[in-house]
C-alpha cells in the first residue's frame, strides 16, 4: 500500500491542551518506520497549519474556536481527498476528534462509504446538546448532517457532496453519552455498539456486525479510532479517560478485523495526548493499532470464519 501520513496539531476541540502535540509523540513512536518493515511504502506529509489557543478569541461558547478549527479542517479535508483520489491510504494523526470532520468529509467527497467511529464517546452532540461547547464531541453529527450549519458545510461547495448516511455508520465501544445525544443517534439511525454489546457478544461478533454496517457502501469505509476508547490502564495519555474501555487484545483484533475486509480507505488516530503520558505509552499503543489495521498479524493471516 502507498500510505500517506498527515499531522494535524490541532487541540481546539477539544477541553484541555496537549493532543496538538499527538502527532509529534506518534512519529517519534516509530510508525513510518514499522509500516515500511511491514512492506508499505510511506510519504509523510508532514504538519497542516493550527493555530494556538492562547492567540486567539474562543468566539460563540456553543462552538468554540470555529472559526481557526474550520480553516484547518478546510485543508485536512483536501488532503485526504487527494490521497484517496491517488488511490492512497491517507492515515490523519492527531490531533483532537474535531479534525473527523475533516478527514471523513475529504474521504467521502464524491465517495458513497460507510464510517466505523471508535470511541468511548459519541461524538454526535450539535450545540444546543453539548454540555461543553467542544467541537471535538460534534464531528459525528455534523458529517450526518445534524449541527450547526457552519460544520455541516464546512467550506459550502466543496463539501457539498460529503454526507455521511447515518445508517452506514457504527459507533464501537461507546460508553459515554450525554443524554440528549443519546437521542439523536437514535433519531439518526446510527448503529451503536456500546461496551455493554461487547460484554455480551464479544468483540469478535461486535467487529463482524460494526463491519458489515460501515461496509454496505459502494466505496468501502473509513475508520475514526479515538484512543480514548481503549482502558485508561492501556491508554492513559487522553484528556478523557472512561472506565470500562477496550482491552489491548480486543483493540488489536478489532484492527486485525478490519484489515481482513480489505475496504478500510483511511484512518485517523487521535487524542494522544503527551502531556497526560506515561512515557510515550499512549501514542505507542497507537502505534501498534495503526500497525493491525495495516496487515500486522502476530501469526498466519487466514483464520476460519464464524458463521454470523
Ligand atoms: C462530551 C462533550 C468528548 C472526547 C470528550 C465529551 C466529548 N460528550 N470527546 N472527549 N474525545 O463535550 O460533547
Ligand atoms: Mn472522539
Ligand atoms: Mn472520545
Ligand atoms: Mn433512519
Amino acid at each position: 500500500m502507498l500510505i500517506d501520513l498527515i499531522g494535524v496539531p490541532l487541540d481546539l476541540g477539544a477541553g484541555r491542551r496537549g493532543v496538538d502535540m499527538g502527532p509529534s509523540a506518534i512519529r517519534y513512536a516509530g510508525l513510518r518506520s514499522q509500516l515500511e518493515e511491514l512492506g508499505h511504502t510511506v510519504i509523510d506529509r508532514g504538519n497542516l497549519t493550527a493555530s494556538i489557543a492562547e492567540t486567539l478569541p474562543v468566539g460563540d461558547l456553543t462552538l468554540r474556536y470555529f472559526e481557526p478549527i474550520r480553516d484547518t479542517l478546510i485543508q485536512l479535508a483536501s488532503e485526504v481527498d487527494q490521497s484517496c483520489s491517488q488511490g492512497h491510504v491517507p492515515v490523519v494523526l492527531g490531533g483532537d476528534h474535531s479534525l473527523g470532520l475533516g478527514s471523513v468529509s475529504g474521504a467521502a467527497h464524491n465517495r458513497d462509504i460507510g464510517v466505523l467511529w471508535i470511541d468511548a464517546h459519541g461524538d454526535f452532540n450539535i450545540p444546543s446538546t453539548s454540555p461543553s461547547g467542544n467541537i471535538h464531541g460534534m464531528p459525528l453529527a455534523a458529517l450526518c448532517g445534524y449541527g450547526d450549519e457552519r460544520l455541516i458545510h464546512l467550506s459550502g461547495q466543496r463539501l457539498a457532496n460529503s454526507m455521511i448516511n447515518p445508517h452506514r455508520v457504527a459507533l464501537v465501544a461507546v460508553r459515554d453519552l450525554d443524554p440528549e445525544e443519546r437521542q439523536l443517534l437514535t433519531e439518526a439511525g446510527v448503529q451503536v455498539f456500546a461496551t455493554e454489546y461487547i460484554d455480551r457478544y464479544g468483540m469478535y461478533e461486535t467487529m463482524v456486525r460494526a463491519i458489515s454496517v460501515a461496509n454496505q457502501a459502494r466505496d468501502g469505509f473509513y475508520v475514526s479510532f479515538d484512543l480514548d476508547v481503549l482502558d485508561p490502564a492501556v491508554a492513559p495519555g487522553v484528556g478523557t479517560p472512561v472506565p470500562g474501555g477496550l482491552t489491548y487484545r480486543e483493540a488489536h483484533l478489532a484492527a486485525e478485523l478490519i484489515a481482513e475486509s480489505g475496504r478500510m480507505i483511511g484512518l485517523d488516530i487521535v487524542e494522544v495526548n503527551p502531556i497526560l503520558d506515561d512515557r510515550n505509552r499512549t501514542a505507542t499503543v497507537a502505534v501498534e493499532i495503526a500497525l493491525s489495521t495495516l496487515g500486522k498479524r502476530v501469526w498466519h493471516k487466514q483464520h476460519p470464519r464464524t458463521a454470523l
